[in-house]
Order: C-alpha cells, then sequence, then structure tokens
C-alpha cells in the first residue's frame, strides 16, 4: 500500500516536471524566436501586393514572427512604423523605402537602440552609410539597360531611322525610377535614331499611366514610336488610351514595360506589349534568411540581387511558365 502511494506521488512529480519543463522550453523558444518589423510602401502593384504576400508566407515557413505595416505610399508612415518596431524591440527592422532620401534620423534612431536594418527592394540615399545592413532587392539599372538594348535591336529588325521614345517613369527619386531610367538612356546613348520626346512621372500607378498617356497622345500624337513605361500597372492604364487613340499597341507604338507579372505577359501574348524586363517580387527567402543571419551576430552581403530575365516578341510566348503574381 505505501509502495503505491510513492509510486503515484513519482508519477504525480513527474508529470508537474513535464508540465513545467515543457513550458519554460516553450517559453525560450519564443524567446529566441525572430521578430521581424516589416514596413511595406502600400499595394500600388501586382509586383507589390506579390512581394507582401512572399514576405508573409516565408516569414511563417521559417517561424518569423512578423510585423508587418502598409504605409499606403506615405513615407510618413513608414517613419513612423520604424518607431513603432524601435519601441516595440523587434530583432530585425526590414523596409522598402518609397523614395531614397529623409531617412537619416530614425536609421541613426533604429541603429543607437542596436536593431540591425535591411532595405528590401528599394534604397535610400544617407549621409552615412553604416545605417543599413544591405540591400535585398533588384539591379534597377540593367533592367534599365536590358530595355534599352530591346529597343535597339527591335528598331534593327524594322529597319527605324528615326525612333521617337516617351517614357512613364515610376514614383520620382524613388530607385526603381532613377535606375531603370539611368539604365535605358545609357544603353540608347549614341544611337543617333533614338530620340526620348518627354519623360512624365506616373508614380507606379495604373490610373497614372493612363492620364500620363492621354497627355503624351494629345502633344505627340502619332509621333511616338515607342512607350517605354517603369512598370506593368503603368503600361497597363497606358494601352487602352493608345487604343481608344486609334493606334494599335505592341504594331504602331513599340510598348516596353517591366515587372513581368502575370497580367502583362497574357498581353504579351496577344502582341499588345512588346518585351517586358522580369523584376521579382519574391524576395522573401533572402529576407528571412539575412534576418537569422543579423540575430546570430553574422555579417551580411551589402547587396544581393535576383536573377532576372526578360521577356518579348522575339521568343515563344508559351514558353513563359506562370509568374505566380
Ligand atoms: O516595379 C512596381 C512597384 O520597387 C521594384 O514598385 C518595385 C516597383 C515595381 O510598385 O510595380
Amino acid at each position: 500500500m505505501k509502495s503505491r502511494l510513492f509510486h503515484c506521488l513519482l508519477c504525480l512529480l513527474l508529470v508537474a516536471f513535464l508540465i513545467t519543463g515543457c513550458g519554460e522550453s516553450a517559453k525560450k523558444q519564443a524567446q529566441d524566436g525572430l521578430l521581424l518589423g516589416f514596413s511595406q510602401i502600400g499595394s500600388e502593384s501586382a509586383w507589390r501586393i506579390g512581394n507582401t504576400r512572399d514576405i508573409e508566407e516565408q516569414a511563417e515557413n521559417y517561424g518569423i514572427s512578423l510585423m508587418l505595416e502598409n504605409a499606403n505610399q506615405k513615407q510618413e508612415n513608414q517613419i513612423a512604423a520604424i518607431r513603432r518596431f524601435i519601441a516595440y524591440k523587434v530583432d530585425v527592422i526590414a523596409f522598402s523605402p518609397i523614395v531614397e532620401e529623409g531617412w537619416d534620423n530614425v536609421l541613426q534612431e533604429a541603429k543607437d537602440a542596436g536593431i540591425p536594418v535591411v532595405l528590401v527592394d528599394r534604397d535610400v540615399s544617407t549621409e552615412s552609410e553604416d545605417l543599413t545592413t544591405c540591400l535585398i532587392g533588384a539591379d534597377f539599372y540593367r533592367e534599365g539597360v536590358m530595355a534599352g538594348e530591346y529597343l535597339i535591336r527591335k528598331a534593327d529588325a524594322l529597319g527605324l531611322t528615326q525612333v521617337n521614345i516617351v517614357e512613364i517613369t515610376g514614383t520620382e527619386n524613388s530607385t526603381p525610377m532613377r535606375q531603370r531610367q539611368a539604365g535605358f538612356l545609357d544603353a540608347i546613348e549614341g544611337d543617333e535614331r533614338m530620340s526620348v520626346l518627354e519623360s512624365i512621372d506616373g508614380d507606379f500607378l495604373k490610373s497614372r499611366g493612363a492620364e500620363c498617356m492621354r497627355s503624351l497622345l494629345e502633344t505627340y500624337g502619332n509621333a511616338i514610336d515607342v512607350v517605354y513605361s517603369h512598370n506593368d500597372e503603368m503600361t497597363l492604364g497606358a494601352l487602352p488610351e493608345i487604343e481608344k487613340a486609334g493606334f494599335a499597341p505592341g504594331k504602331d507604338m513599340i510598348i516596353i514595360s517591366i515587372d513581368g507579372g502575370q497580367e502583362a505577359i497574357n498581353v504579351l501574348k496577344e502582341g499588345k506589349i512588346n518585351c517586358v524586363v522580369e523584376c521579382t517580387p519574391k524576395l522573401g527567402k533572402e529576407l528571412m534568411e539575412t534576418a537569422l543571419r543579423l540575430k546570430a551576430g553574422e555579417t551580411v552581403e551589402a547587396v544581393i540581387h535576383p536573377v532576372e530575365e526578360e521577356f518579348t516578341d522575339e521568343m515563344d510566348p508559351s514558353d513563359i511558365a506562370p509568374r505566380g503574381y
């Protein structure tokens, strides 16, 4: 009888130990887990929505807790979000800066708090270089060069002697706007046939793409040979305007776009877009890997560019795999 009681007591003790032991280790795991604060620009394009989705999915895959804030296209919202992440003592801060300038103060605050900052997609321009750890994003300059080189090949193939270009750019002072413009201009520089009639700010938005195209058509009409648009959304806004004005996009005008979302690829297959340079929004995996390395105190590569390609009317479009964004 005595020994049975003793046995029961032992069992109870064991159960109690297991319960509290497990509780402790679960707590420890949560403490060890990584908390990542991410400030997203907004939801202006299929690219951006695909990028947010990818980051959410990868955070889940890696068991990383994500504090995600959408800034609705406003820099001040991004600054406020970063300040909240600092107050919350997240392990790593990541953000996609809407424009390059204006981040010095808030990034200094993150640095003073000892929280590493990762740039996703776009770059910043700060006085001191050591306010951020690294940039995970596309090589926008190369994308612009690819667009320009395609245009030269296309002009050769069509035997054009004069090529009048209108450019619809992304958000003013953003990295993709600056670099996609610079790369394109550098690529066509020295080709006597090329002339840029006007460059107009479409803010990466479909509605603005349509407005810009309307105004360009009013001013230049059938003098336009090429529309170079910095993203698919603006291109998709511009195309119906071109048709309404009585021109066939892809034939009467050469249409060049960037991003490579599914909708634009479908339109490329219809022959209304001639070239789409890929820009992948799938940056989540690299971001999670980088955040884990930073938390472990490791140093990370300063710049990580994904590999990207282009889709053009020079190739068989049926070969293009579903894009996923
Ligand atoms: O091209 C555009 C988006 O920064 C690369 O932003 C990104 C750009 C992308 O809204 O569609």
